[in-house]
């Protein structure tokens, strides 16, 4: 009895951090406009501070950004206009035009 009420508890731990683990999700999306380090450190303070980001990471000569974020309080559309809001295309959502016209000229599409 005792033993199978350890399993039963067992199973049941494995189940919750099966699911808690479920909500974790990664993906790559690309920032084909990026220019130069100072865009790597603006995209990835902005989106630090995004809800449901737990990590975004800007590889600059890929151009392009890992994130790790929680699926249950955000998913990858709203990723994507965070992104743009900070001036950026993400995969196919076009930058926001007003925070790309305020990026400092070297961020800007062939800018110096
Ligand atoms: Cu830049």
């Amino acid at each position: 009895m005792k033993n199978t009420i350890i399993i039963l508890l067992t199973g049941l731990l494995l189940g919750l951090t099966a699911c808690s683990k479920g909500e974790a999700k990664q993906v790559n999306i690309a920032l084909t406009t990026m220019q130069c380090g100072m865009c790597e450190s603006t995209i990835e303070k902005g989106m630090a501070k995004v809800n449901g980001i737990t990590n975004f990471d800007v590889d600059m000569s890929a151009k392009s950004g890992h994130v790790t974020y929680n699926a249950s309080i955000i998913d990858l559309a709203s990723i994507e206009k965070a992104v743009s809001a900070l001036g950026y295309q993400a995969n196919e959502t076009i930058a926001d035009p007003v925070a790309y016209e305020a990026l400092p000229a070297c961020c800007k599409v062939g800018g110096m």
